[in-house]
């Protein structure tokens, strides 16, 4: 199996997840995307759900595919959310963001009863924090912002190159117009209390660890796919 067949095995598992008449989350990311493109068939063959995507891209995909969609506002209680992740570790905290989307994925997956993570087997970790951590941050600020980052995460005893995140030769922007500081902490012993310090930043919109959010993780890989359970 490669990556992309894994990616497939994952989203197809979490398919049996989803049953008639539920208000879906649907994710951000290439796993969330072979997500969209078989609950696109599945739709095409009478089944009846309603989705919420997670960002632009996303939204942009179902509505191709003839995935039904609503806003979040409209739909403010969902079923259930299926997306991606960065990380995973045994417990099922995560770390999301690397495409861009964790504000909007955090929200969705937070009006969710039920959130479950597809990944292949290279996003499970032992410890979070080998993917730089994503930091959704107001525009404004931005300097003084990453120092408050970087102040923070020292009192926790973490360290690291903190970077404003560049797309196409110029600094990326997320839907709603924030940018992102990826922040390469390394190993994160204690990402709740991270989490809850980062927070606390005045500028910090959001950040990207997924704490007690997922209670399914479908992870695929060569061997084949297994279920973890938070
Ligand atoms: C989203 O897409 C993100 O939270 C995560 O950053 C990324 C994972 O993408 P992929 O499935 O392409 O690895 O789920």
């Amino acid at each position: 199996m490669d990556a992309r067949e894994m990616k497939i095995k994952a989203a197809d598992t979490a398919l049996s997840y989803v049953e008639d008449g539920m208000r879906l989350g649907i994710g951000t990311g290439s796993t969330a995307e072979e997500f969209v493109r078989l609950l696109a068939e599945r739709v095409a063959d009478g089944l009846s759900v309603v989705g919420v995507p997670t960002s632009e891209r996303t939204a942009r995909l179902c509505v191709e595919l003839g995935v039904p969609l609503m806003s979040l506002d409209e739909l403010p209680e969902l079923d259930l959310t299926i997306d991606g992740a960065d990380e995973v570790d045994g417990k099922l905290s995560l770390i999301k963001g690397g495409g861009g989307a964790l504000l909007r994925e955090k929200i969705v997956a937070s009006a969710s009863s039920r959130m479950i993570v597809i990944a292949d087997e290279s996003k499970v970790v032992e410890t979070l924090g080998a993917f730089k951590l994503p930091i959704e941050v107001n525009p404004f600020g931005i300097v003084t912002t990453r120092l408050a980052v970087e102040r923070t995460a020292a009192r926790l005893g973490l360290s690291g190159a903190i970077e404003i995140r560049r797309s196409g030769g110029s600094v990326f922007t997320t839907d709603g117009g924030h940018h992102i500081l990826d922040a390469s902490f390394g190993r994160i012993p204690d990402a709740e209390a991270l989490a809850t310090a980062l927070n606390a930043i005045p500028g910090v919109v959001e950040q990207g660890l997924f704490i007690n959010m997922a209670s399914i993780a479908i992870i695929a890989g060569a061997a084949g796919v297994r279920t973890l359970k938070a």
